[in-house]
């Protein structure tokens, strides 16, 4: 049993947006919540949501308070009366229950990538550091004046990971999808887990769109899937869950973002060609931008047909290759920065636009207010600015995608609804404060348990979800249920670190390295304060061996828990390597 951390939570109302010099209004911190600021425990209030959600006769009025703008009195009766009579029109009327979900997942976008400021102060508001102002990201600022950032927001270190964690509620430590999946040949490295997961997500595996169409959601799959290899069942979205797939497949890197090249067919990345494009070839359309205009078309489709929907808008970008996209090339010209990274502000840009385009639409279709928005990236940024262990292209963090610093593993998380309206019904049920930063502990498994429990959709039993639900943090309050701890297990080579777990328990983060080298300064252990020490400059494994020792007690019970496999012997290529207590 693990010991319940303290809680470092810091909450704050950010109304400066992008410009970082409006006024900033805190209206609660907590800090080193260990003694007098501790919260009474949220569990009453979960089961409240639990319960609420179940109500249908607030949620059918949510439907009403929607229409009523678009439909007379008269047409109002009218549906009324055939909501009554018509027993064909049941699936009408649970439609107008659910709220519409939106994951907006951008590709290798960490948590610095953006013009929206997510690290805070030690007075726990927004800090703007350098590549905030490289960046321009109007749209991610847009959202999160209305809704809440999380900035302490954990993905596993690379994609399919992190997306498989998505769709099952899954530690990858557990659905043992630990490495990115390649397509063609199994990737496990040659010290890996023989029995890793490299064929992903199976046709039968319990998944959050199988859910959610059980649930009468229309399941939308647009951009990148990357689930499982090219011959197996995990590669076709549709295999898994999803009513529509335009663009996935099992490829993470696409083969051209560009029209012009026919997004990779018939080049040598013919293999990453992105599928069910074909209108687009020969134009002039950037695959961001493609993948938008079919993402809208088919939320349109699902409106039209009265179902709620789930998009999984999943954007290739911002994953290299680093095309540039020609709409916004001319705004980095005179950064001073390398012509890559030029390239990839240009791809964060685009993406930018795409989000800003998704809520116009989801507004001129007016089911805004009924459509709940959750934006993050997969894994830590992959800006080409710098070595992969140095504090850099995440600067002020350290590291970068793949590695075991925070700046490999942390990512933007945003939460709200497509368009406030604190009368709408769905809204009441979830109220997420506006502008508001939630600083404890979250991580990507814990979508899948939350949107369950948003939509009052049911998980099976047998089905073992990590993920804890976020509707306490969502509401800007602090949660003491959980245990504010994550684990990333990475036991593949080569990357940029190889053969690594890491395990982060309040403030402190233990990394253990199965085979010491240069990145893990040739011990088995680096220790962290990153309360102290956020960029993870000050290793204190030999100053502080009591708490190394504890911390890797957790790091190991946290192994078992999640069923765990390990790195091989490398001589032998069998015998499993656990962590060894210091
Ligand atoms: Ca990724």
């Amino acid at each position: 049993m693990l010991r319940r951390n303290r809680v470092r939570q810091q909450i704050s109302i950010d109304i400066s947006g992008a410009t970082g010099v409006s006024p900033v209004q805190r209206v609660k911190h907590w800090r080193h919540a260990s003694g007098t600021h501790r919260q009474r425990k949220g569990k009453a209030e979960t089961v409240q949501i639990g319960r609420t959600m179940n109500n249908q006769t607030s949620c059918s009025q949510a439907n009403l308070d929607q229409r009523e703008s678009k439909l007379t009195m008269k047409q109002t009766l009218v549906i009324l009366t055939a909501l009554l009579l018509a027993p064909l029109t049941t699936s009408l009327y649970a439609a107008a229950t659910k709220p519409n979900i939106v994951v907006f997942l951008v590709d290798d976008m960490g948590v610095m990538d953006t013009s929206l400021p997510f690290l805070t102060d030690e007075d726990g508001k927004p800090k703007r550091y350098p590549l905030n102002d490289f960046y321009r990201t109007p749209n991610m600022v847009r959202l999160a004046k209305q809704g809440i950032r999380f900035n302490n927001f954990y993905a596993m270190s690379v994609c399919s990971p992190t997306r498989i964690s998505i769709m099952s509620g899954q530690n990858a430590a557990r659905h043992h999808a630990t490495n990115w999946i390649n397509p063609d040949r199994n990737n496990r490295g040659p010290a890996g887990p023989p029995k890793w997961n490299w064929k992903g997500l199976k046709k039968n595996d319990v998944t959050l769109p199988r859910l959610l169409q059980g649930a009468g959601y229309r399941t939308i799959h647009v951009g990148k899937a990357h689930f499982g290899p090219r011959k197996f069942a995990g590669s076709e979205p549709l295999n898994l869950g999803f009513d529509v797939n335009v663009g996935g497949a099992s490829f993470g890197a696409p083969g051209s973002y560009y029209a012009e090249q026919n997004y990779g067919l018939g080049t040598k990345r013919n293999r990453s060609a992105v599928p069910h494009l074909k209108k687009y070839h020969g134009t002039e359309t950037f695959l961001t931008e493609a993948l938008t205009i079919e993402a809208n078309a088919r939320v349109s489709d699902a409106v039209k047909s009265d179902k709620p929907f789930y998009l999984y808008m999943s954007h290739y970008a911002v994953h290299a290759p680093f095309h540039s996209d020609p709409r916004f090339a001319a705004n980095y010209v005179d950064s001073g920065k390398p012509k890559n990274a030029q390239a990839f502000a240009t791809l964060i840009e685009g993406m930018d636009k795409s989000l800003g385009d998704v809520l116009d639409h989801l507004e001129a279709l007016g089911v805004a207010e009924n459509t709940l928005i959750f934006f993050l990236g997969d894994n830590g940024s992959d800006a080409p600015l710098g070595h992969q262990h140095a504090v850099a292209c995440a600067a002020p963090l350290r590291g970068k995608k793949g590695a075991h610093y925070e700046g490999g593993m942390r990512v933007p998380f945003i939460a709200a609804w497509a368009k406030t309206n604190s009368k709408n019904a769905h809204q009441k049920q979830l109220q997420i404060p506006a502008g508001v930063i939630q600083g404890q502990q979250a991580a990507v498994h814990d979508l899948f348990p939350t949107i369950l429990g948003i939509t009052n959709t049911a998980s099976p039993a047998s089905h073992t979800v990590d993920g804890l639900r976020l509707e306490t943090l969502l509401r800007g309050k602090p949660d003491e249920t959980r245990d504010e701890t994550f684990l990333m297990h990475y036991p593949h080579a080569p990357h940029r670190s190889d053969y690594f777990t890491c395990y982060r328990r309040g403030d402190w983060k233990v990394i253990y390295h199965y085979y010491p080298s240069k990145a893990s300064e040739g011990s088995n252990y680096q220790l962290y304060n990153l309360a102290e020490d956020p960029f993870e400059s000050n290793n204190l494994a030999e100053s502080k061996p009591d708490r190394l020792h504890l911390m890797m007690q957790g790091l190991i019970a946290s192994m078992e828990k999640h069923d765990a496999l390990y790195p091989v012997d490398k001589k032998d290529g069998t015998t499993p390597q656990r962590p060894k207590l210091p």
